[in-house]
């Protein structure tokens, strides 16, 4: 078990679109604070389906260990690239303007049995929760990250107070 942090990026966020990253960017932010090494890329299954195809065939091979993919609306990003990847793929439904991200959650929850996808909440929270995701997934083969992710979850519990203010 990997004992060291690692400089490679283990951890790539994709989103279908830069309208995307207002809400991705809590993933990033999140995985900037812990210190863990990430990439960010723009793939869109419908608008740069090529793109799609060579970043998800490469991604195992180049070290990637989870893909956080980020889409809304018809929202086929999440299931396309776990569909051409075994890597584990949590997928964040963006809250879309039209329908509020429930298309988005659809999409990417209802995958056909054989295809998973690992679906979050919508918008910035799941955003947030598969980067929380993602760190415990690489933790598991690697003591240094299994360390960081424990005192952040210890530091969030310790940080709730008993009683509300009165504000
Ligand atoms: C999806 O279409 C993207 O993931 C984005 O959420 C949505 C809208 O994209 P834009 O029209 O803002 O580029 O593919």
């Amino acid at each position: 078990m990997a004992s060291q942090p690692q400089k490679k990026a283990l951890i790539s966020i994709v989103m279908g679109s830069q309208s995307d990253w207002e809400t991705m960017k809590e993933a990033a932010d999140f995985l900037k604070e812990l210190n863990i090494p990430y990439e960010k890329k723009i793939i869109s299954a419908h608008r740069t389906p090529k793109r799609l195809y060579s970043f998800s065939k490469k991604a195992k091979k180049s070290g990637l260990k989870v893909i956080i993919a980020g889409a809304g609306g018809a929202a086929h990003l999440p299931g396309m690239v776990a569909s051409l990847t075994s890597l584990p793929v949590l997928g964040v439904p963006i809250e879309s303007k039209s329908l509020k991200g429930i298309d988005s959650l659809l999409s990417i929850a209802q995958m056909p049995a054989g295809v998973p996808v690992g679906t979050l909440a919508i918008g910035k929270a799941g955003a947030k929760n598969a980067a929380i995701l993602a760190v415990s997934i690489i933790s598991l083969s690697n003591k240094f990250y299994e360390k960081k992710i424990e005192n952040w979850r210890e530091n969030l519990t310790e940080n709730v107070p008993l009683n509300p203010t009165n504000e």
